[in-house]
């Protein structure tokens, strides 16, 4: 017979339009999985701690200006200095919930005009999510939410372009939500889909790799 995996933690991710409303629920899930006894992180991307992240974290703000195909890359490599951790992280046992992946980095790259295949390509080899969860709301809808700040991507006309790469990217193991649905019922849908994936990852579901 096919030997099990040991138990492990779920890599949860979220993605949607900026203003979806991921931090907001990555926080909510946090807290419910503490309580209900889990052993859980929540992590985000772009981490902005690390050195590559306060590159990333200049360019966002528009104090500093890089290549198209150079901050594509800093982002993947934003991930990729996490990646053992990550590996670590989830064998011993801990869930992480994260908010924004690999699909942020093509979607956005690509909304920009890059080849898709060529924003997938570094992202290869990165630990493959148990499960994608995406919040969805039209960019207009994102944008009466208020609070786009003045960094770089926060502009509806190029918010309609992600959304476009989104729709291109997803497949059907994606869950969507709505995220115009309040607070407490996205929570509440989110935490069903999560627990069953944190069910099956316990179970000994094997870790794999990006692209599935
Ligand atoms: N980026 C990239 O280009 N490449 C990459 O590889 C990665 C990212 C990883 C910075 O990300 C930018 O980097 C991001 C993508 C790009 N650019 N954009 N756009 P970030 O993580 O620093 O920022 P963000 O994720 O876009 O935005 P955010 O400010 O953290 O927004 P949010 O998490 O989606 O939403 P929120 O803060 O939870 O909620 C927004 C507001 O809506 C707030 O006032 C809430 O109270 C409200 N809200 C939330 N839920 C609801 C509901 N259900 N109803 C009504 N109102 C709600």
């Amino acid at each position: 017979g096919s030997k099990k995996c040991d138990s492990r933690g779920a890599l949860i991710v979220l993605e949607g339009l900026d203003r979806c409303g991921k931090t907001s629920q990555c926080s909510r899930l946090l807290s419910s999985l503490e309580k209900s006894g889990h052993a859980v992180e929540s992590w985000r991307f772009p981490d902005r701690n690390t050195g590559v992240g306060q590159m990333i974290s200049s360019y966002l703000a528009n104090d500093s200006h890089l290549d198209d195909r150079a901050i594509h890359l800093l982002f993947s490599a934003n991930r990729w200095e996490k990646r053992s951790l990550m590996e670590s992280k989830l064998r011993s046992g801990t869930t992480l919930i994260v908010d924004r992946y690999s699909f942020s980095g093509v979607a956005f790259s690509s909304a920009k005009g890059l080849d898709m295949e060529w924003c997938k390509a570094p992202e290869i080899g990165l630990l493959a999510p148990d499960l994608v969860v995406y919040l969805e709301i039209s960019p207009e809808q994102a944008a009466e939410r208020g609070g786009y700040g003045g960094e770089r991507y926060e502009k509806l006309e190029f918010q309609k372009r992600v959304a476009e790469s989104y729709k291109t990217l997803r497949d059907a193991t994606w869950k969507i939500i709505d995220a115009t649905l309040p607070i407490e019922d996205v929570e509440k849908q989110l935490r069903e889909i999560v627990m069953e994936s944190v069910l099956t990852c316990g179970e000994g579901k094997p870790l794999s790799e990006l692209w599935p």
